[in-house]
């Protein structure tokens, strides 16, 4: 197949030994492409082509959790009271519950009160989804996030 000149990919597609490259022509708002330049330049990126493809990869990985049978990986993060009532053993319990997801715990004592505590976690993202939403709305979990990646199995 002919490669045919694309706009683009005037920064240049590096070839890769492992994974072939694909050029493609866009058309976008003049402003937009400098704004996107200014960004590259800022940011660091080798060339243009180079942002492009992170901002697909991050495009995809955001939508691939709205798929509930995909696989994917990522952190919970929480802050609570572990003086609150019952709450650290129902965290707890929780976690024993979704053992299967959780591939590893890291838990600080912030201060005398406040405990940090960041799960990582892979499966099914309906899974995930459900137990975050279980583990960030319980009652004295001051604030809760889910960040959400990609196993990388089929991204890169
Ligand atoms: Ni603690």
């Amino acid at each position: 197949m002919k490669n045919s000149k694309a706009n683009a990919g005037e920064g240049g597609i590096k070839k890769s030994d492992k994974i072939p490259s694909a050029r493609f022509s866009v058309s976008i708002p003049s402003h937009l492409l400098d704004n996107l330049d200014q960004m590259v330049k800022e940011k660091g990126y080798g060339n243009r082509s180079q942002a492009i493809a992170d901002m697909i990869r991050t495009q995809l990985v955001e939508h691939r959790q709205s798929t509930g049978d995909r696989e994917i990986a990522g952190t919970i993060t929480l802050v609570y009271d572990h003086h609150k009532p019952h709450l650290q053993e129902m965290l707890t319990a929780m976690q024993h519950d979704h053992h299967e997801v959780i591939i590893s715990t890291l838990h600080v004592h912030l201060d005398h009160y406040h405990c940090l505590e960041v799960l990582v976690v892979r499966g099914k993202s309906k899974d995930i989804k459900k137990m975050a939403d279980n583990l960030t709305t319980a009652k004295g979990v001051k604030h809760g996030r889910l960040s959400i990646t990609t196993t990388a199995k089929d991204i890169l």
